[in-house]
């Protein structure tokens, strides 16, 4: 059975999640903690980076859009991506915008706050572990909170501003682009809805994906997130997860299928 090296508080992992879920491909999922993961995953891909779908033969693919790429080869049904050239075309530069721009930008705020807050950071990406492990992952994150903000561009608190800044941008963008359908491409699902919804995600915390616990959400975090809740946006964010998200976004080990 194929596996997924994951992080559970991911954009990219819950996308290759979504894809996998939607398309009911039986697999395994191993949520790694960030920091030790790096061990495990380099060793297969020679990188460091999450989310990592191991096949069958051993072989590693990593890159989410690579992963999705493979996956809609191999598993055609449903279709996430049009079939007329120049939507495809619009799925993939929506696609490319997130993953190399908007979701890195707001990566950065949202791990500022999770970092400022080990225990929390520590529940978040740890929720399959025990309450020791937790505690003791807590111990190592403030040690490791330079390197991860060296990795991933938390210069200081402009970084943390633009984080923001690129939250509004996304969803203006969203909620212009989704108007007329409800969809960002054409009139159904494709894979710009669920590369942007799954971004945004981890700001709207929606029912049904991962990013919605660990409960109660910490307080810098909550006012961080506070001011998108409202935005046309986010509602739409939580009706495509309620629409298409499906009822096995969260487990640990095999699917249910
Ligand atoms: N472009 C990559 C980005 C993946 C990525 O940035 N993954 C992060 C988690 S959100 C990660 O694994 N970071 C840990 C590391 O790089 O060691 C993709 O689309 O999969």
């Amino acid at each position: 059975m194929i596996e997924l090296l994951q992080f559970r508080h991911s954009p990219y992992n819950e996308k290759v999640r979504w894809a996998l879920d939607a398309k009911c491909v039986p697999h395994r999922r191993r949520s790694l903690l960030p920091g030790p993961h790096m061990g495990v995953v380099k060793k297969l891909t020679g990188r460091t980076q999450t989310p990592v779908l191991v096949l069958d033969d051993g072989s590693a693919i990593d890159g989410s859009a690579r992963i999705l790429d493979w996956l809609e080869r191999q598993h055609p049904e449903p279709r996430l991506m049009p079939d007329d050239p120049a939507q495809r075309e619009q799925v993939l530069a929506i696609q490319r915008r997130f993953d190399e721009d908007i979701t890195p930008r707001i990566r950065r705020a949202v791990l500022d706050a999770l970092l400022r807050r080990p225990r929390y950071f520590a529940a978040v990406f740890g929720e399959a572990e025990s309450r020791l492990r937790q505690r003791l992952y807590s111990l190592i994150v403030p040690l490791a909170a330079p390197l991860v903000r060296k990795g991933n561009g938390i210069s200081g608190a402009a970084a943390v501003a633009d984080g923001i800044a690129a939250g509004h941008e996304a969803m203006d963008f969203v909620a212009a682009q989704a108007r007329a359908t409800g969809y960002l491409v054409g009139d159904r699902l494709t894979l710009a809805d669920i590369t942007a919804a799954t971004t945004l995600a981890t700001l709207v915390r929606p029912a049904n994906s991962p990013m919605q616990s660990p409960q109660p959400v910490d307080s810098l975090f909550a006012d961080l997130i506070a001011p998108f809740q409202a935005h046309a946006a986010a509602h739409w964010v939580r009706d495509i997860y309620a629409r298409h998200r499906g009822a096995s976004a969260d487990f640990e080990g095999a699917s249910p299928y």
